[in-house]
């Protein structure tokens, strides 16, 4: 990088506890402990007032964690191969992921992580606390985003949803990918108790955040808090899509 050749500008906005758009022009390297040969950096956390946090990993050759992410009794985990190839184990088995590919661990499993490439791989990272009901135990989840159908949203045929989770009582949480034909919209502007921490796979477009509508693209990463207006057009020429956490399956407290 080095010296500029403009001025400095960003399109980046934080509104602490609202939403905040993290364009990646802007991310530093954060040194993450267990995380070696590794570039991460850390995105939504409860300092910018998500409940969660989530990380983008570039993991260089030879790049890995062998410590073990997550693990402890209340965390659980989930990873997302953005581009590249790595192996992902937990509870002693080995998955290889490569882009699309994802594993869910939930508390108490620590997920290992070894790049498989030459060169980059890429990853979306996320840890949260584990809200428990009963006895009930979420297990090992893994997939690939590809060999998951595509289901129409809401009854329209340009907005479709996929699920990356199992929808059992036993998961507090789910990881879902939106998926817009350029021009396709949500129904309605959301509003909702739920956070949401969105990485865009893909095209371009205008996105409501507390009613501002904000241009974003590929690379970008929007942390939507509870209740924050949200929704989105697709411009462009190419789908957008997005990979985003969302709870699900627990009552609010008090
Ligand atoms: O599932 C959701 O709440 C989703 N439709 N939100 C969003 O795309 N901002
Ligand atoms: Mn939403």
């Amino acid at each position: 990088m080095g010296y500029p050749t403009d001025l400095l500008s960003s399109r980046s906005i934080i509104k602490h506890g609202k939403y905040a758009l993290l364009a990646p022009e802007g991310l530093v390297n954060n040194v993450v402990p267990g995380f070696d040969n590794c570039s991460m950096s850390i995105l939504a956390t409860p300092k910018l007032g998500a409940s969660f946090v989530d990380y983008v990993v570039t993991m260089h050759k030879g790049g890995k964690n062998t410590d073990g992410f997550g693990g402890q009794e209340h965390i659980e985990t989930f990873v997302y191969v953005l581009e590249g190839e790595v192996k992902a184990s937990a509870d002693d088995k080995v998955y290889t992921l490569t882009s699309g590919g994802y594993l869910y661990c939930p508390p108490g499993t620590k997920m290992y992580l070894e790049n498989l490439k030459d060169g980059d791989s890429r990853l979306f990272l996320y840890k949260q606390k584990y809200k428990p009901l009963k006895d009930l135990k979420p297990w090992v989840v893994t997939g690939n985003s590809n060999d998951i159908p595509e289901e129409d949203y809401d009854g329209m045929t340009d907005m479709r949803i996929q699920d990356l989770l199992p929808k059992e009582i036993a998961f507090d949480m789910n990881f879902h990918i939106l998926t817009f034909d350029p021009g396709a919209c949500h129904p309605f502007i959301e509003t909702h108790v739920q956070e949401h921490g969105a990485y865009l796979l893909s095209g371009e477009g205008l996105y409501n955040l507390d009613n501002e509508w904000i241009p974003v693209k590929k690379g970008d990463y929007i942390f939507m808090g509870p209740y924050v207006q949200q929704a989105c057009y697709a411009v462009g020429r190419e789908k957008l899509a997005y990979v985003y956490s969302k709870d699900c399956n627990r009552d609010a407290d008090l």
